[in-house]
């Protein structure tokens, strides 16, 4: 243990909590120019952070180790002795270095960032937080799946868990949201049915980290109020491209409160600077096995490589006025408020800029809870919400041992905290003085209750009723958001969500289950049943439309296409040794100054000859052998120019199998120079290709496929052709070339 952490256990929250600074390693110094706030939690954790520089092993109670590759015995071949105190307490501590995963939400990472606020809301809310323009308050993030065991794959069919934890100067607020802004059920009593229904069927534990089975879709069928999240559940959403380019929803309405205790319905939405993109579901199931780390592995790469990811923050303010006049009730979490009835109010940005150091201690002990909530914020009625207020502490306590975990590093505020809660597991505070309770005099009256202008107030809402278990009337249609999402989708959206249904519905064994979902499918829209049934070999039955027959354009993400950047997106170049060097290093130097991580793709990995019009020339590096790089873990693939190098490619059937992969996954391909034949040789679509190759650089031969003519020597057009496939690349996909009238 160093001085530093030393000195911090003894002193708790102290001001010398804040050890040493140390700047953030991945910050670049331009970008820490916000105030001191910024960096509070990150100067809070440095006295925590232990390294191992120049350190000498020791036992926990810090006596050195000089042997510790055996065990103490009774003689060379003689049996363990029970004295080992070194073997035993390693065992010890290796026996219990599990925790219980998380009951939902197992899987995920989590990042370091800062919410930088622009635009005050003074007039809604005292949350300093959402009222000082320019101040930066440090924020931990964990993204999540919902379903699968914390060992499962990313990139499930399955919402996607955005838990935010804002630490601000008046302590921690957790917005613990989702990638989808409505929710499958209405009230939290059914929350345990729901998980129950969704995860591993109990007798044999089959699937893991799938809704493709019986008890999900029966759960489905026998709760109609699941077909609005449904539909966002088949649909592109569920399968995120990256963690940076999904939206994250709070879903429930939720409260700013003024000074006065004037309280302002709220929903928040963030938003990607990159823009919503997702893979193919055949894309994602493959990816599950070719690099089951995808999502965590792109978060974590993106912040090394000072690619910050970045959303900003949109409120949906509705008053209580307006909330009786929208024809959907506010309290119910499977409802959203189109974005074309309440415009969103841009406030602030996010960023992330900084990976945890160690995973267990600070992404697996985080703790977020609905009802960390700070003063100038109060939560809703909504029953769903009002359930998740006692499920998140509780779970807490047994998932970190014990009532302490506030304590912890990671959730630790950067706010002072004081009260007289004490004792319990894992205290790691030493409370001076007598009195452990409040009022008192002994103590000398502290800690002392906080001025009203400063404490944590409810919103003064008015409630009275009977007691009841019952749902609200204005909860019961369950179609007509369902139906407004289909009618908001595109063709090539609408044509995933079909084939999603198809794909779910035709794991389920039982055929009454099948046929009860079609009847709910068919309540949304008789087309898009029709189209399920055609999948799963059933005739939907009439139904009347649910009305009115409206759209909301923001609820596709073909509306969110973001700002084109490359940012850490992966691209494959397929070369084999004889590649043109000169040529590959202008494309892959212009690639990267847009920002994208360019790799060489080879029959084999390591050193790569290359040519020029010279003669031999500096060899290169394939980061990749065609056995560890599939297509599916690039966002767009190349083929560099070089005689000798292409006609080893245009005879591999791995190299057109990669590059049909990337063809029928929308994605951009783009060949230079000799290139060409290897495109021509793979057959993308048939016979079409061959047909297509041949036009001038950067010229699109089909949307997405980018062919630059002859050698491509001239540097000019070898720009051209690289910008036109930067910008493809951009766009995320090609998607209409994948419609079916569209492939082969
Ligand atoms: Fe939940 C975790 C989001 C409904 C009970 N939930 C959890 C996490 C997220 C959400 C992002 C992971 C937090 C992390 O990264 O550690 N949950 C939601 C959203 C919901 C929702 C957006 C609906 C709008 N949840 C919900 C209900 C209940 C819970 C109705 C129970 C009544 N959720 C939990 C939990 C978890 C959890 C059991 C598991 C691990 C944890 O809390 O810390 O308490």
């Amino acid at each position: 243990m160093t001085e530093t952490t030393e000195q911090h256990e003894t002193t708790g929250q102290r001001k010398t909590d804040t050890g040493p600074h140390r700047a953030p390693a991945h910050v670049h110094a331009d970008q820490r120019d916000g105030t001191a706030r910024e960096d509070d939690k990150q100067r809070q954790l440095d006295g925590f952070r232990v390294g191992a520089e120049g350190a000498t092993l020791t036992t926990d109670q810090g006596v050195p180790v000089a042997h510790d590759d055996d065990s103490l015995k009774a003689g060379e071949r003689g049996p363990t002795l029970m004295e080992d105190f070194q073997l035993r307490e390693k065992l010890t501590h290796f026996d219990h270095e599990r925790i219980p995963e998380r009951v939902v939400h197992a899987r995920g990472a989590g990042a370091y960032g800062y919410f930088e606020l622009y635009d005050s809301l003074a007039e809604y809310t005292r949350a300093s937080l959402f009222t000082k323009t320019g101040v930066r308050t440090p924020v931990f993030v964990r993204f999540s799946t919902v379903g699968g065991s914390r060992g499962s794959a990313d990139t499930v069919r399955d919402v996607r868990g955005f838990a935010v934890k804002f630490y601000t100067d008046e302590g921690n607020f957790d917005l613990v949201g989702n990638n989808m802004p409505v929710f499958f059920i209405q009230d939290g009593m059914k929350f345990p049915d729901f998980v129950h229904a969704v995860k591993p069927e109990p007798h044999n534990e089959i699937p893991q980290a799938s809704s493709a089975h019986d008890t999900l879709w029966d759960f489905v069928w026998q709760q109609p109020e699941t077909m609005h999240m449904m539909m966002w559940l088949m649909s592109d959403r569920a399968v995120p491209r990256s963690f940076r380019m999904m939206q994250g929803f709070g879903v429930h309405t939720f409260r700013l409160v003024d000074a006065q205790g004037r309280a302002t319905f709220v929903k928040f939405h963030w938003l990607p600077r990159l823009g919503v993109h997702s893979l193919a579901w055949d894309e994602a199931q493959q990816v599950a096995g070719a690099d089951p780390d995808f999502n965590r592995r792109d978060l974590w790469d993106s912040i090394e490589a000072g690619h910050f990811p970045e959303w900003e923050l949109g409120l949906q303010l509705i008053s209580e006025d307006e909330a009786r006049a929208l024809d959907v009730d506010l309290l119910d979490p499977t409802k959203l408020v189109p974005e074309e009835r309440v415009p969103l109010r841009i406030v602030g940005r996010m960023v992330l800029d900084r990976n945890p150091e160690n995973f267990f201690a600070e992404t697996e002990q985080a703790a977020f809870h609905l009802g960390n909530l700070v003063p100038g914020i109060d939560v809703s009625e909504d029953p769903l919400l009002q359930a998740r207020l006692f499920s998140y502490l509780d779970t807490q306590l047994i998932r970190l041992g014990g009532p302490n975990f506030a304590q912890i590093p990671v959730n630790r505020p950067v706010a002072d905290v004081h009260n007289n809660q004490r004792d319990g597991y894992h205290q790691m505070r030493v409370h001076q003085g007598e009195s452990s309770y409040e009022r008192n005099t002994v103590g000398g009256g502290r800690p002392a209750q906080a001025d009203p202008s400063v404490g944590y107030d409810s919103a003064p809402v008015n409630v009275e009723g009977t007691k009841l278990r019952r749902r609200a009337g204005s909860f019961s249609d369950h179609y007509t958001q369902a139906a407004l999402f289909w009618r908001s989708m595109s063709e090539v959206e609408q044509e995933h969500i079909a084939a999603a249904f198809g794909f779910e519905l035709g794991k389920v064994g039982r055929v009454e289950i099948r046929e009860g979902v079609l009847e709910h499918i068919a309540r949304v829209d008789t087309g898009l049943a029709e189209r399920v049934g055609s999948w799963i070999g059933l005739k939907p039955p009439e139904a009347e439309p649910v009305g009115p027959l409206t759209a909301s354009r923001a609820l596709s993400q073909r509306h969110r296409p973001g700002d084109g950047s490359l940012c850490a997106r992966k691209i494959a170049v397929l070369a084999a040794d004889g590649l043109s060097g000169a040529s590959f290093e202008h494309v892959r130097r212009e690639l990267a100054e847009l920002g994208a991580d360019v790799e060489i793709v080879a029959p084999h990995a390591g050193e790569v000859s290359s040519e020029d019009s010279a003669g031999p020339a500096k060899p290169l590096t394939a980061a990749h052998s065609l056995l560890t790089a599939k297509s599916v873990i690039f966002d767009a693939v190349l083929v560099a120019d070089g005689r000798r190098s292409t006609d080893v490619l245009r005879a591999r059937p791995d190299v057109a199998e990669f590059l049909r992969q990337a063809y029928r996954h929308g994605k951009a391909i783009g060949v230079w120079g000799s290139g060409r034949d290897v495109l021509a040789a793979a057959r993308l679509n048939g016979e079409q290709r061959d047909a297509a190759v041949g036009h001038g650089a950067g010229t699109p031969a089909e949307e997405g496929v980018l062919v630059a003519d002859g050698s491509a020597a001239e540097d000019a057009a070898l720009s051209e052709f690289t910008a036109a496939f930067g910008a493809a690349v951009g766009r995320h996909r090609a998607w209409d070339r994948t419609l079916p009238a569209k492939t082969v």
